[in-house]
């Protein structure tokens, strides 16, 4: 209180109020504690986790669920009832990573998850303090969730037809600035961090045609997305998603060979 006082005076004193302002203004500084991410390679929901912590710097530790149909049963008991990943365990004791300790707190859902990190991490603009651009990081993460997410699952994965993907691509793509790399502008935040994974991973199954799409679709899907004039806009943004440093520890070949054997095995069931 007294240190909050005397800066008044000093502020004042040089009558520099709009400094002053700024100060009041500003997110309170945390010091963020200890953080684990329990994550899995394939999963884009996890990738979400993974490219804002990095984005923001943060120091933490990873454990990886090698095999999502057969997760370690602490995982289940001790981590996420739900049993699905992403998950962060926050603050308490140093402890090894699968004996998480019931001191931490744990916490689920990648969107919410996102922003945890851009609220611990402010620095890092994830989320960036004007209410607007709030508003409208928060909207195109939802036209991705709500639009791009399922009619990417039903045109990959469960043998729907890609037209619908089309549509979603178009909503995210008329939400993009004609002349500015990212979702709100110059400014890269939590909007660009959520469509990322889903993006990047719709690349490698469609130019692989990888999918339950019949042969040669993929291929045809991949011309229309990537090299046409259709989605120019929507292809460019994904290259400017994936020259950010955050973005570099995507395995192209892991989720390649993880497709092809999802969709193998997929299309034998259904014979
Ligand atoms: N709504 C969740 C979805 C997470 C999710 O579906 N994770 C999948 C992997 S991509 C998972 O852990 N699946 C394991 C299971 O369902 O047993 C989020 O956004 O975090």
């Amino acid at each position: 209180m007294e240190d909050a006082l005397c800066k008044v005076m000093v502020m004042s004193s040089s009558l520099n109020l709009a400094r002053f302002a700024s100060y009041l203004n500003r997110p309170t500084p945390i010091m963020p504690e200890r953080l684990t991410l329990y994550t899995a390679k394939s999963c884009p929901f996890a990738h979400r986790v993974e490219i804002a912590l990095a984005e923001a710097k943060a120091d933490f530790k990873t454990y990886e669920i090698q095999d999502l149909r057969n997760k370690p049963q602490w995982y289940i008991d001790k981590v996420n009832p739900a049993s699905k990943v992403p998950a962060i365990a926050y603050g308490g004791p140093d402890v090894p990573l699968d004996q998480p300790s019931p001191e931490s707190l744990k916490l689920t859902e990648s969107l919410i998850l996102v922003e945890l990190v851009a609220d611990l991490f402010p620095s890092s603009n994830l989320l960036p303090t004007d209410p607007i651009l709030r508003a409208k990081s928060r909207y195109f993460t939802e036209v991705v969730q709500s639009k791009l997410v399922p009619a990417w699952i039903g045109a990959i994965f469960s043998g729907g037809p890609l037209e619908p993907l089309y549509a979603a691509l178009e909503a995210v793509q008329a939400l993009l600035p004609a002349d500015k790399p990212y979702a709100l502008g110059d400014a890269y935040s939590a909007a660009d961090v959520t469509v990322t994974p889903f993006l990047a991973r719709m690349e490698v199954a469609l130019k692989n045609d990888t999918g339950t799409f019949k042969e040669g679709e993929g291929i045809k899907a991949a011309e229309i997305i990537f090299f046409s004039e259709r989605f120019a806009r929507l292809a460019r943004y994904l290259e400017a998603l994936k020259a950010r440093e955050s973005f570099k520890t995507f395995n192209t070949d892991y989720i390649t060979e993880k497709y092809r054997f999802w969709v193998a095995e997929r299309t034998a069931s259904h014979h």
